[in-house]
């Protein structure tokens, strides 16, 4: 099929017929006066209603890091459903889901060794902290039920993600969440870090508030730690050098677990396997979502160690974790996941990530000194340029840099003041320069 043909097919909604669907983290009345509608993807580009061709720089939200419509995955998809729409995911099983674990555990740092499967980064993050809570439960310590967040942290949208999360307006509408959680301070500091290429020198000492709040509740009521190694929807949040360390030493020192959310940073995001193989730490667990399947089908998951899968199998015969979803382990998102990683490895797109990574950073650090940009920031195939907010419309100059650029042909993404990259890790030098070199016209015409 011709993408012609494809886009011939796709009806388009008139503008009443817009209405139906409440959008999510989204301007909807804006969106529905001025829709940016899209119809084919394929490779780095998408074709919206009209027929134009955006170069995508986000890889969708963060998770089509593959590219879009790549063969393997979609043939892997047609076949699955023509073979087996879907198994029962409770007492029963079918070949994929195990197939996939022992490929993600192969890439999964140390002691990672097991999967727990669901649909998104959201219910991820809520398996994650049940998990946390249950572990010290069959271990004897119920009474660690404290969990830690970090302000600004995104860590989606249930109540145990909005809870530990630190992102005000995500929190403010929905009452008082989970109980017995704090906060860590977040990391960043344009006084102390603006324009860092990398990983910023400044801030590892920020670590050492968790000493803080264990000195405050006492270790024995703490479960859990919950941080992004990278802090990605929040505006690209770079953990500055020996941070995550010092986190890892003072959650061991105390007991508690450390969860990596990875949902951006897992399958190459940053040029290695894991956020914690980049940062070179080794975290109880590990949430993922997006890359799996590389945007294709919905699919989540927690990687746990063999320390916390062990605990669950040494207690009563039966069921040991009374947790999971209809569609753990979909047949459709195995299938996905396993010709997904099959991709990532056969065009060595990490490695591919690392290679062109230098390329990103010297691209969009050219951005220095144009108009409103107070800061530059990246790491791996992220990037982030910091715009003064206009006085008493925060957001508002970001936000019109990004529907500029969108009309300008190119797909970035904003949130507050920020624009965040981050392209698919099959992107090409000249892709780069066309993402960048778009900013850099729209920048300098904004006021
Ligand atoms: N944890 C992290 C670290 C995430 O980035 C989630 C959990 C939730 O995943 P689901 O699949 O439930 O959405 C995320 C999701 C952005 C953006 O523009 C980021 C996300 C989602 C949508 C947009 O930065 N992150």
């Amino acid at each position: 099929m011709s993408p012609m043909t494809v886009l011939s097919e796709v009806p388009r909604p008139e503008a009443a017929e817009l209405e139906a669907h409440w959008m999510p983290f989204t301007a909807n009345r804006q969106f529905k006066a001025a829709p940016r509608l899209l119809v084919q993807a394929e490779g780095m580009y998408y074709t919206t209603a009209e027929g134009r061709r955006i170069l995508d720089g986000f890889a969708g939200l963060w998770c089509c890091n593959a590219g879009h419509g790549r063969k393997p995955i979609v043939e892997a998809i047609q076949r699955q459903a023509a073979t087996m729409d879907y198994a029962p995911a409770f007492q029963m099983g079918h070949p994929l889901s195990f197939e996939l674990a022992n490929r993600i555990v192969e890439l999964a740092p140390g002691k990672l060794d097991h999967v727990f499967y669901c649909n998104s980064g959201s219910e991820a993050v809520d398996s994650a902290l049940k998990i946390a809570l249950a572990w010290h439960r069959v271990r004897g310590h119920g009474e660690r039920t404290r969990l830690i967040g970090r302000e600004r942290g995104y860590h989606g949208v249930g109540f145990g993600g909005i809870s530990v999360g630190g992102i005000p307006s995500n929190r403010k509408m929905f009452g008082t969440m989970l109980a017995g959680v704090d906060h860590l301070p977040h990391t960043h500091n344009l006084e102390k870090n603006a324009f860092s290429r990398g990983q910023p020198e400044w801030g590892a000492h920020l670590a050492d508030e968790m000493e803080r709040l264990v000195a405050l509740h006492d270790a024995s009521t703490i479960a859990a730690v919950i941080v992004e190694p990278m802090a990605g929807s929040t505006g690209v949040l770079i953990p500055p050098k020996g941070y995550l360390q010092r986190l890892r030493e003072i959650t061991k020192k105390h007991g508690i677990l450390l969860i990596f959310d990875e949902v951006i940073t897992a399958f190459g995001r940053l040029g290695g396997n894991f956020g914690a193989d980049v940062y070179g730490v080794e975290p109880d667990m590990i949430t993922f979502a997006k890359g799996i399947t590389s945007g294709s089908v919905p699919m989540g998951g927690v990687i746990v160690s063999s320390d916390i899968f062990q605990a669950f199998m040494s207690g009563p015969a039966g069921i040991e974790l009374f947790h999971g979803y209809t569609y753990s382990a979909h047949p459709l998102a195995c299938a996905a996941g396993i010709a997904t990683l099959k991709l990532y490895k056969d065009e060595g797109l990490f490695e591919r990530a690392a290679k062109m990574a230098p390329v990103l950073e010297n691209a969009l650090h050219s951005l220095k000194g144009t108009r409103n940009v107070i800061d530059i920031r990246n790491h791996g195939l992220v990037g982030a340029v910091e715009l003064a907010p206009r006085a008493g419309a925060p957001g508002a100059r970001a936000f019109e840099a990004f529907t500029r650029t969108y009309d300008k042909g190119v797909l970035v993404r904003q949130t507050g003041d920020i624009i965040a990259i981050a392209p698919a890790l099959i992107v090409e030098e000249k892709q780069i320069d066309q993402i960048v070199s778009t900013l850099k016209e729209v920048l300098a015409t904004l006021d």
